[in-house]
């Protein structure tokens, strides 16, 4: 496991982290201004910073913004290096006869882009083009991106990467709540609580500042790992892979039989828990312990520990997530927080830990197949109506539904699959499930374009690369963990040939055939338009505008726009103190049954792999690997195992393995932990080519989110010998 050698978030790093004058350019970047609030670019934490420059050099300093009360992870710390990382893209990208990508002009590469796609969807139709978007997207641009897709390309083939994130704990939250907000409360509650329990986060690596919020609690941890965050826990349970949803269902066992229960709770503000109890009950201590490897007095200690707690949370992450049976299993920790009478309490609750910088913004604003903005069902002919009238285009012009993101990458290029596909903050040649197939898939389309800041994995294979602008070179809006909307701020201009996703939106539009003035490059405008198109959804903004954030309101969604009679709307903080979001006020018990992973162990493969996250590095790693100083804190691919599994297969710490499954076969540096379970192993996914961790993850979908198995499948290990 990653130790670093500071604490991660309390103390700035020795050497000042810069953006130097980049001599490559000869170009002294131009600072639009002497210093800006605005926030981190990475995760959805949205720590507050100040960001200043002079004397040609960028620097950043956290803020007492809530979040982060003045700390910063040491991704934060280093966000400034990567404006100026000599691999900046600074041009756009054309691939030439010869196939190789040269420089271009705008026109140029924006005309190819436009023709080629004219071109294919004339003879194929509109879905032969598809469009992938991201969670890092501001507001606006999210916005843009979906509108793009159903009125100047007219195609449902759009989808993104918080597929792969929350797209699990989404659809259980809508379905138990009738709303979805990752956190229905701001994380300064966190900080009164009593007991939390996490159900497959590690935010000691995942969000490091968040630990400042968690410290007074007694922690529950949930991870088959003995995670940083579990060292810091009062009880740590450490499950087989894909289990969770059994423990869960022990869990309310429990609670039930202990005497935990908070009847009067149930009376009055669900519906539904017999159904889920028929399931539960046969989910007695010894059964779970069984399933799962946790020992029945730990299961007690759990349940007894957040039923004795006035406050007490229950939040999931990624781990309890990302499963072919993710929803059930989130379902499942909510049924155990209503249970115990928690969501919708002050002081209380159930909240799913967003990932990306604009996780919560991104799967609200209309870039996912199923969904228009404000949080609308594009099936919804209420919605569709409502959405294309601020569009400007008839209901009927209006797409259905289209492929979830691996459905998509999946039937690129093949019979009845797009032809083309725009790529806008993603790098699914390293963050798909089989990158293998999915970079074969890419590669044998007519057309790809890249939009992106660096050259990532999928850039290096497209026909067109756009540069585009970073954080501290562009304005707009991002929607944190907990639903509060924030503003971007631009500090510094762009280089000279780099144009913001919203410029090429607006000039790939036009070219489309489409009236410039339905695509604004003016954030601002973006955002006018955003507030009229989610008036009256699930995620309302329109009673937010720059001018109140600037003035440093804090304003989550809902936030309808209020007349002029009335004071502005407040935002809500706090969702669910009255009622929730269903027609009859009451929140809804799920009934569901646990189930194996889609892959379980057998000789071939004996070892269960799961997959994550380091301190160090971002996603991808498109970002991170180019920071010098994270880069050398986790330089390359490694593989976590348990001293004597190492020992069985031959393996010694250090030495160079083959991770293998039933789809292909990664290469790690092993690491020996001796806190890891036995029948376990970890990769972090952040590295490309052979170090992959998605060569070997199972692309068996959740039926409901659509979202892949990431955190388990079947393995074996093997050593292999050094290259000479
Ligand atoms: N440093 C860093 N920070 C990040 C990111 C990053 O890439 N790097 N990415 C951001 C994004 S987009 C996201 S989504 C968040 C993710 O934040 P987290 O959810 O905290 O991150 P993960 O490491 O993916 O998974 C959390 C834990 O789940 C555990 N786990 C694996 N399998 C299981 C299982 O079957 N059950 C249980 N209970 N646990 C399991 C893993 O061991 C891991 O410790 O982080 C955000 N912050
Ligand atoms: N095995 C395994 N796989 C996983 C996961 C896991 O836990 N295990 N986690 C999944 C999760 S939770 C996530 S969120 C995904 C993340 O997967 P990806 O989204 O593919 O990962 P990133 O590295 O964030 O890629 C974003 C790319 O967009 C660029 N970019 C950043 N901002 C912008 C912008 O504003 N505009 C444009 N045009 N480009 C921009 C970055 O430089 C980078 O190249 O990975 C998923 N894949
Ligand atoms: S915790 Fe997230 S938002 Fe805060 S500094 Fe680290 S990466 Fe940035
Ligand atoms: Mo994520």
């Amino acid at each position: 496991m990653l130790r670093l050698e500071f604490p991660p978030y309390i103390h700035p790093p020795s050497v000042p982290h810069s953006r130097k004058t980049p001599l490559c350019l000869g170009r002294i970047p131009v600072p639009d201004r002497q210093s800006t609030a605005t926030h981190c670019p990475y995760c959805a934490l949205q720590c507050g910073t100040h960001l200043r420059h002079s004397d040609g050099v960028t620097t950043v300093q956290p803020s007492d913004f809530p979040t982060n009360q003045g700390g910063l992870c040491t991704k934060g710390w280093t966000a400034p290096s990567l404006l100026d990382t000599a691999s900046r893209l600074r041009s756009p990208l054309v691939r030439g006869p010869d196939g190789e990508l040269a420089p271009s002009d705008w026109d140029t590469a924006l005309d190819v882009v436009s023709d080629r796609i004219a071109r294919i969807r004339d003879e194929h139709g509109p879905d032969a083009v598809g469009v992938f978007g991201g969670g890092g997207l501001t507001n606006e641009k999210a916005y843009l991106l979906g509108k793009f897709a159903r009125v100047a390309l007219g195609t449902s083939q759009i989808d993104y990467n918080g597929r792969f994130c929350m797209s699990s704990a989404a659809v259980a939250g809508t379905a138990a709540f009738g709303v979805d907000r990752g956190l229905p409360f701001p994380v300064t509650d966190l900080g009164q609580a009593e007991t939390i329990l996490l159900a497959g986060a590690n935010p000691a690596e995942t969000m490091p500042p968040l630990m400042r919020h968690l410290s007074r609690a007694k922690l529950i941890v949930i991870d088959p790992r003995r995670t940083r965050t579990a060292e810091s826990a009062a009880l740590h349970l450490q499950p087989v892979p894909g289990t969770d949803l059994a423990l869960a269902l022990g869990l309310l066992h429990l609670t039930v039989t202990e005497g935990l229960l908070d009847k009067d709770y149930l009376a009055e503000r669900t519906t539904g828990f017999e159904d889920a109890w028929e399931r539960a009950l046969s989910w007695w201590p010894e059964r779970v312990e069984r399933v799962t490897g946790v020992p029945v007095a730990e299961q007690r200690e759990a349940v007894h520990m957040l039923g004795a707690a006035e406050r007490a949370y229950v939040l999931t992450g990624r781990g309890a997530e990302q499963h072919s049976k993710g929803t059930d299993t989130v379902a499942a920790f909510i049924d155990l927080a209503l249970a115990l009478g928690l969501p919708g309490r002050e002081g209380s609750g159930y909240g799913c830990l967003t990932g990306q910088s604009n996780g919560q913004g991104g799967r609200e604003l209309g870039q996912k197949a199923d969904q228009l903005p404000g949080y609308r069902s594009i099936t919804d002919p209420e919605a569709r109506a409502r959405i294309a009238e601020v569009w400007g285009v008839a209901p009927e012009a209006l797409p259905g539904p289209g492929r979830s993101a691996y459905e998509l990458f999946d039937a690129l290029g093949t019979a009845g699959g797009p032809r083309a596909l725009l790529v806008f903050d993603s790098n699914p040649a390293v963050s798909a499930p089989r990158s293998d197939r999915v970079t074969e898939r890419l590669a044998s389309l007519d057309l790809l374009v890249v939009a992106d800041f660096v050259p990532s994995e999928t850039a290096q294979l497209a026909d067109v690369v756009l540069p585009v602008t970073q954080w501290a070179e562009e304005e707009g809006t991002m929607t944190n963990l907990e639903g509060r909307v924030l503003r971007r701020r631009r500090l510094l201009s762009p280089p000279p040939e780099v144009r913001s996703d919203l410029d090429i939106l607006h000039g790939l539009a036009v070219r489309l055939g489409e009236p410039g003035h339905r695509f604004p490059t003016e954030p601002r405008e973006v955002f006018a338009e955003l507030r009229r198109a989610t008036m009256g959804g699930k995620a309302d903004y329109s009673g937010i505008t720059y001018d109140r954030l600037d003035a440093g309101e804090a304003l989550h969604w809902p936030c309808p726009l209020l007349p002029e009679s009335r004071a502005p709307h407040p935002g809500t903080p706090r969702l669910f103190l009255d009622r929730f979001a269903h027609p009859d006020g009451r929140a809804r018990f799920a009934a569901v049954d646990h189930r194996a992973p889609a892959e379980t162990t057998d000789d071939a493969y004996p070892l269960y792999a799961t997959t994550g996250r380091v301190l160090a590095q971002y996603q991808t790693g498109a970002q991170t690997r180019r920071v010098p100083e994270l880069n050398e804190a986790v330089p390359e691919p490694f593989v976590e195992i348990h001293p004597d599994t190492a020992e069985r297969a031959g393996l010694r710490h250090d030495d160079r393995a083959a991770v293998i499954s039933a789809r292909g076969r990664t290469v790690a540096r092993v690491r020996l932990d001796g806190s890891l379970r036995t029948d376990t192993v970890f990769l972090p996914f952040h590295f490309p080519g052979d170090g992959r961790a998605n060569l070997i993850t199972n692309t068996v979908l959740d039926p409901q989110s659509k979202m892949p198995e990431f955190k388990v499948c079947a393995v074996r290990i093997e050593p292999i010998s050094e290259p000479a």
